[in-house]
């Protein structure tokens, strides 16, 4: 089986999507997700200028091959552009491989080790009124473990969702869309200071058991992060997501001194030696990248061994800026390692289901991928042609004083 095309779709139904599309001397065709959230021709680029005429009479079945031939052989490496590039080959290859074996593609990664995937979903309100809200509707769309979310009093929009509403009202404010990136104001203290007060309503409302997440977003230094995840400590989180900007993977050390809420860093990593001291040092509980930014499913796998045998688990970043093929490959992952720990879903709109179908399911809060062969997700072209690309950034944030921080 010999590739012979390999096409790069850009759609926007609804966000923006990069998609590798790679098709076969003997008619198959495998999809990868190549999406970076707001730099998305920049990946575009890199897969039809510098890779595809090098995927051209390959043979599709060598998979580690390819990977390697496109992670070493390019002599830069790593980085979030090259990556998710390198991510979207590997994941339309497997796809491809898997549909040749007639079979889902978690079964050629070592079948099932569960029979359903636990998912994630996201909470969030401008105030406790609308936040409570906000919990029981996820509750009632069938989410029994719920990330939240909340405004801090001072703060106009609530910090590192996807489409916070916009203040101002301004143009270009549309489905998250923005043709210069918004800016939004941060001040830590009063965040560090609201924050408990938010998880203790949340537990004297829902009770004990209800498993609750929660994200920074790369917001704190270590120990602010510190005294954050000890003030948390009552409300027993299921996680603290990225509660500093960890490429500082020392700086972890001085979090895990303090306090024992569980840990789970990862998104903006691309690369298993982001997370060299991070898992020997078992100074996370949660490996958090996606399969679309961090080298497809070949690169995640290894990393996720890794972390298995410092008891560290998965939690692999879903949000919507994720393609429905990001998200099948997260998937079939998901249900074949054995340590897996939660998955992230935010549901897409209906017109990105439009191009995108998939057989992925989602009931009474577990994920399954589903059972057709390869990926389980096609790609229809006439439908992605109807969604012209739109620039999008995503939001930048300042201190009061105008300073950048971290978004
Ligand atoms: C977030 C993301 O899902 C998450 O945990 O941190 O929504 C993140 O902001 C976006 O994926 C950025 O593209
Ligand atoms: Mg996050």
């Amino acid at each position: 089986m010999r590739i012979a095309g390999a096409d790069v779709i850009v759609t926007s139904p609804g966000r923006n999507f990069v998609t590798l599309e790679i098709t076969t001397d003997d008619g198959l065709t495998g999809y990868g997700d190549a999406t970076l959230n707001g730099r998305e021709l920049a990946v575009a680029s890199y897969l039809s200028d510098h890779v595809g005429p090098l995927l051209i009479g390959r043979d599709a079945h060598r998979i580690e091959d390819t990977w390697q031939y496109l992670h070493r052989g390019a002599y830069w490496r790593r980085g979030p552009v090259t990556m998710a590039a390198i991510a979207a080959v590997d994941v339309a290859l497997w796809d491809l491989k898997a549909q040749v074996a007639g079979l889902p593609l978690y079964q050629l990664l070592g079948g099932a080790s569960r029979t359903g995937i636990r998912a994630y979903g996201h909470a969030s309100g401008r105030d406790l009124p609308e936040l409570l809200d906000s919990i029981r509707a996820r509750q009632e769309q069938g989410f029994r473990s719920i990330r939240v979310q909340s405004g801090v009093p001072g703060l106009e929009t609530i910090y590192g969702i996807s489409a916070a509403p916009d203040p101002a009202g301004g143009p270009g404010r549309e489905n998250g869309r923005h043709p210069q990136p918004s800016e939004e104001t941060w001040d830590t203290q009063a965040y560090l200071r609201h924050l408990p007060t938010v998880f203790e309503a949340v537990r004297n409302e829902f009770g004990p058991e209800l498993p609750l997440l929660h994200d920074v977003h790369h917001r704190l230094t270590p120990i602010q992060a510190a005294k954050l995840g000890k003030a948390l400590e009552p409300y027993d989180l299921f996680w603290l997501e990225d509660c500093t900007p960890a490429e500082n993977q020392d700086g972890l050390r001085l979090v895990r001194q303090h306090t024992t809420t569980p840990l789970a860093i990862g998104e903006v990593f691309n690369s298993v030696v982001d997370y060299q001291t991070l898992i020997r040092e078992q100074l996370i509980d949660y490996v958090r990248s996606a399969v679309t930014h961090a080298g497809g499913i070949t690169a995640m796998r290894k990393l996720f061994d890794l972390a298995a045998q410092y008891q560290i688990k998965s939690g692999i970043h879903g949000p919507a800026d994720i393609s429905p093929v990001g998200m099948a490959a997260g998937l079939h992952l998901d249900l074949a390692i054995h340590n897996f720990g939660i998955q992230e879903f935010m549901p897409h709109s209906a017109e990105t289901y439009e191009v995108f179908r998939h057989s992925y399911t989602f009931r009474d809060g577990y994920l399954h991928p589903g059972e057709t062969p390869g990926l389980g997700v096609t790609v229809d072209r006439a439908a992605a042609a109807r969604f012209e690309y739109r620039p999008a950034y995503l939001p930048v944030n300042r201190l009061r004083d105008g300073t950048v921080h971290d978004w």
